[in-house]
């Protein structure tokens, strides 16, 4: 038989995550292999919650914890399972000298202090989904630390502003499970095979339409929600554009990433600046969708502009389709943009 035959019985199964960093990697003369193995150690990760996830419908994980996170939200079993998951990873790894959780208040020091990383991520997003089967997400965010190797990470080194970090990325829980990221050369998409264990190349280049007919918020905030962003979602539905909200960040901002649209958590009366957290949600997201050819503003600047004051920091997060965002971006008071 011909190998060249199209019914060949070995089809090539594809580039593997490894590959594909080890080739990325061979781009950067200078490169010691550190941030490969980071992202290596992020992918192991997402692979056991994926296990976790996957099989938290048969095993006593659903629920919550009895406790709350430093945001006050009900810590669910998978969210403390998740955390510990990756700071394990990143521990044992050895490229991060510190990590920053959602589910932490303070840095958590790996011991690496050779490491020349930091990480800071949202273990697990859209947690109140995990009950009911909905689609959830991990973010996450790296920055070369900028306090000298060999000491303890401080504030300093994960309050270096959004357009500092090195790489970001999310993975999706989802129908399928795909590690999406971006190093600032484009976004790449790999979407894993349970049955080898292995992430596979699938989205080499990842671009966002630029516009879209989707708009993703939760409506029932309409009152909380400054006049010119109600005055944005009227003109959406005088367009006839389609709601789509699942109420799990990754998700609906996955979505919209492949066929086009715009997320929206502006502020309300609960969080008045917002109730995404910047660190690791807003930064990295707003990393990946520049970086896609799309937009991420708050009403008064981009996100990736914002300077960072706390670990925990909320913003307004206006997420997408670069003509979707300006047109939201466009009808803000001007009092409310930066002087
Ligand atoms: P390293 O010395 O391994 O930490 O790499 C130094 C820099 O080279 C990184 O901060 C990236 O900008 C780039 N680089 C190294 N490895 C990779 C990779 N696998 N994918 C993308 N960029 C990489
Ligand atoms: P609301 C989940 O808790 C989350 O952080 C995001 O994943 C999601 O988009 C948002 O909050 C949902 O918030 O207030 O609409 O329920």
């Amino acid at each position: 038989m011909s190998i060249t035959n199209e019914n060949a019985i070995a089809q090539p199964v594809g580039t593997t995550l490894e590959r594909y960093i080890m080739r990325k990697q061979a781009e950067f003369a200078f490169a010691t292999g550190e941030l490969s193995q980071l992202l290596r150690d992020i992918a192991l990760a997402g692979k056991i919650v994926n296990r976790e996830v996957n099989r938290a419908g048969l095993t006593s994980i659903i629920g919550a914890m009895g406790q709350q996170n430093v945001q006050g939200e009900a810590q669910q079993k998978l969210d403390v399972e998740a955390n510990i998951r990756f700071i394990r990873a990143l521990t044992n790894g050895g490229e991060a000298c510190a990590v920053l959780s959602e589910e932490e208040d303070d840095i958590i020091h790996t011991g690496n202090c050779q490491g020349k990383y930091v990480v800071a991520i949202d273990p697990l997003d859209g947690s109140s989904n995990i009950d009911v089967n909905i689609s959830i997400g991990t973010i996450f965010s790296i920055y070369r630390r900028v306090t000298p190797v060999g000491l303890e990470a401080t504030r300093e080194d994960f309050l270096q502003g959004g357009r500092k970090q090195v790489a970001a990325g999310y993975i999706l829980y989802g129908s399928s499970t795909m590690l999406v990221y971006t190093t600032g050369h484009g976004v790449v998409g790999f979407t894993y095979e349970n049955s080898l264990g292995e992430f596979f190349l699938s989205h080499p280049s990842i671009r966002i339409p630029a516009s879209g007919t989707t708009f993703s918020c939760n409506e029932g905030n309409w009152f909380d929600y400054a006049q010119y962003v109600r005055d944005f979602l009227t003109q959406c539905k005088q367009q006839r554009m389609s709601g789509r909200y699942v109420g799990s960040l990754v998700a609906d901002y996955h979505r919209n990433l492949f066929t086009g649209g715009i997320y929206l958590y502006p502020p309300t009366a609960k969080n008045p600046q917002g109730k995404l957290r910047l660190l690791y949600e807003g930064y990295p997201l707003a990393f990946v969708i520049e970086q896609a050819g799309g937009r991420a503003e708050t009403g008064t600047g981009a996100v990736l502009d914002i300077e960072p004051t706390e670990f925990h920091q909320r913003a307004p997060l206006y997420v997408g389709s670069a003509t979707l965002v300006q047109d939201l971006v466009a009808l803000a008071p001007v009092e409310a943009t930066p002087a």
